[in-house]
């Protein structure tokens, strides 16, 4: 928990607090945007009936004007958790970690030289904003991705619990996470001591906390609330990987979003890892998860239904292409990508549909394609050559080591 941050306690939970701090801009209040219906989401987790509009999602579209008139209603809870929010930039005291995020060593290494591109998602997961009514939750989760996340309460107050697990939780996590998650959601004393210990901050206006990546938690708003946060990239691949296995067996029951930005991410990173100010801060176990990482995609990719599969099959075309090229068949490759993209497509829609088959055929190759293919090699080539220098020094530092018990021994 950090203290000393920002506090719009005296502008109000209102409207115009949100033009003042340029959350929103004059007109978008009748934007229409997702909102979390509680009401329902607590329903639905008591097996209760959810009356009208039964089986929908508990997703409501609403307008913020909206959700600033039902802030007394009781019977109406709502919370929004994915406004993009570009303005609120790392605070003075957050800039030393600033400049240890990925985004910093492609901004300065990479950016100058070439577009980086990333898809939108990815940039706008990156700076949020959460408005939440009093009475508000978000179920167990980690941050999707792998992401590290800072945020920033700036009104009202939000109670932060996160679990550790002990040995035994760990395990089956690893090994079922699902059944791991199921058992903490009982909320039992016992089933949950069995599996490690939960901790937990309140979290006034003015305080921000950082949180590492894959740390299980629940948020608790008793007050109604605003917060701004951001995702960021460490270089900590390994639990990257770990949090990505779970969320590609379990799509969305573990997390609460998907990312489907990862691996544009780390291509761009990927590349610089064998500069000085960046290979310093890799470990090997994390440059090894990296290499996995990049060499089979799709292993990790997140699976929350269509687009997950399309964001799979995405990432599969690119490693085939590229794969195809390093055979030298370039003119072949493209083709032989256009034509699995688009049959994976209609797999997935089904070809009945006619006007779905005919959107798929018009759409070409996926977003980001080519600079996938672009950067993959370069990606894997960097992170190869790092390998083999780390390798090189520890054998040096082997026989060093040799010579020198040799010389003892004389
Ligand atoms: O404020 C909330 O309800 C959820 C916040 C959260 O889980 C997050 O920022 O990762
Ligand atoms: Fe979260």
């Amino acid at each position: 928990m950090i203290e000393g941050g920002e506090s719009w306690e005296a502008d109000g939970f209102s409207l115009d607090t949100l033009f003042k701090h340029s959350v929103l801009r004059p007109g978008e209040e009748t934007e229409k945007r997702e909102f979390t219906d509680m009401v329902k989401l607590k329903k639905r987790r008591n097996g209760e009936p959810e009356g009208k509009g039964q089986g929908d999602p508990f997703h409501v579209w609403n307008t913020m004007l909206q959700f600033f008139d039902h802030v007394a209603r009781l019977d109406v809870r709502r919370a929004l958790l994915d406004c993009w929010y570009g303005p609120y930039q790392w605070p003075a005291y957050m800039r030393h970690v600033d400049h240890r995020t990925l985004p910093r060593f492609v901004d300065q290494l990479l950016a100058p030289y070439e577009a980086v591109q990333q898809p939108s998602s990815e940039l706008k997961e990156t700076n949020w904003f959460i408005a939440s009514h009093a009475l508000t939750f978000t179920d167990i989760h980690q941050d999707a991705g792998g992401r590290q996340t800072w945020i920033e309460v700036l009104f009202g107050e939000k109670w932060w619990f996160y679990f550790r697990p002990n040995e035994a939780g760990a395990r089956l996590r690893a090994s079922d996470p699902v059944a791991f998650l199921d058992q903490l959601r009982l909320f039992d004393k016992d089933k949950t001591s069995a599996l490690g210990t939960w901790f937990f901050t309140i979290l006034p206006a003015g305080t921000g906390m950082a949180l590492s990546s894959g740390i299980k938690h629940v948020v608790w708003t008793p007050e109604d609330s605003f917060m701004a946060g951001k995702h960021f990239d460490l270089p900590t691949f390994a639990v990257m990987e770990r949090c990505l296995l779970e969320e590609h067996a379990n799509g969305e029951a573990v997390t609460n979003a998907v990312r489907h930005g990862w691996f544009d991410a780390l291509l761009a990173v990927g590349r610089l890892v064998g500069h000085p100010s960046l290979s310093k801060v890799i470990t090997n176990e994390n440059l090894e998860a990296l290499g996995r990482m990049l060499q089979d995609p799709a292993r990790y990719s997140p699976e929350d239904d269509k687009p997950g599969m399309e964001a799979e099959l995405a990432l599969q075309l690119a490693v085939e292409e590229v794969t195809m090229l390093e055979g030298e068949k370039p003119h072949a490759a493209r083709a032989h990508s256009q034509a699995r993209w688009i049959a994976g497509l209609l797999k997935i829609s089904p070809p009945s549909n006619k006007a779905e088959a005919a959107k798929t055929k018009a759409r070409g190759l996926p977003e980001l394609h080519d600079a996938r293919v672009r950067a993959l090699p370069l990606a894997r080539a960097a992170v190869a050559a790092e390998m083999a220098r780390r390798d090189k020094g520890t054998k040096r530092a082997k026989r060093g080591a040799g010579a020198g018990s040799i010389e003892k021994g004389r």
